[in-house]
């Protein structure tokens, strides 16, 4: 899927098409809420992870955490501590 050679330490969410993020996002939004949130959030994040490094991730790793916090902070538009599609798909 993605190339884990040089990826910049962001997200290439901008490089999928919109069918393709929704199919994305349905995959993660397990209840269909329209948030992914808590455990959604975690699988999300490390799916992301793992696609970008090619390896399996620990998501009980401290950097993990770091990770997934420094995420937050940057999608988490509106600091509900969930991510909503218009969240992620407004960035770049
Ligand atoms: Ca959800
Ligand atoms: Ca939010």
């Amino acid at each position: 899927m993605a190339n884990k050679a040089q990826q910049p330490p962001h997200l290439h969410l901008a490089e999928v098409t919109a069918s393709q993020f929704l199919d994305i996002w349905k995959h993660f939004d397990v209840d269909g809420n329209g948030y992914i949130e808590g455990k959604e959030l975690e699988n999300f994040f490390r799916e992301l992870e793992t696609a970008r490094k090619g390896a399996g991730v620990d998501p009980t790793n401290p950097t993990f955490r770091e990770r997934m916090k420094e995420f937050m902070q940057k999608f988490d538009k509106n600091k509900d501590g969930r991510i909503e599609m218009s969240e992620l798909h407004a960035s770049s």
